[in-house]
């Protein structure tokens, strides 16, 4: 079964941008200092919501984002992500946990404001998914989160 992926422009300049930034550190907004020394595995940027928010005096409260999917999510093993029936999927939109640097100021967003952020994924080490940039979208932004057919 092979399904089409419909990609916004937007994604797809998005998508083109995390490819950019894996040589040109330039086009990202927050480089992170404390993993200057630890290439990631991956970089995506991606559209999502915002589910909650972190609280730095209840650490339980993790940073939870609903991702649109992220169609050339890889896996450990460095290939993109399939589905049971063998096609590559990546990964599909779910709400997700994040890390943000701790410098990062969160404090202009709130639970529902849809965001353009861009994640970097280290399989072996922690933090695994760590925001190393984010952006407010207009509260008009479409969001696609299931998969077209
Ligand atoms: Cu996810």
């Amino acid at each position: 079964m092979i399904r089409s992926l419909k990609i916004s422009p937007l994604l797809l300049s998005a998508l083109f941008c995390s490819l950019a930034v894996t040589m040109l550190p330039a086009c990202s907004k927050t480089p992170s200092n404390t993993q200057k020394n630890n290439p990631p595995d991956a970089i995506y940027t991606v559209k999502g919501q915002i589910i909650q928010l972190p609280d730095p005096k209840r650490p339980v409260l993790e940073f939870q984002i609903h991702h649109e999917p992220i169609p050339n999510f890889t896996g450990m093993d460095g290939s993109i992500v399939q589905d049971g029936d063998d096609n590559p999927v990546g990964m599909n939109a779910m709400i997700m946990p994040f890390t943000t640097d701790k410098n990062m100021d969160l404090s202009p967003f709130k639970p529902n404001d849809k965001i353009l952020f861009t994640f970097e994924v280290r399989w072996t080490t922690s933090p695994r998914m760590l925001i190393t940039a984010i952006e407010k979208l207009p509260d008009n932004t479409e969001m696609i989160f299931s998969r077209p057919d």
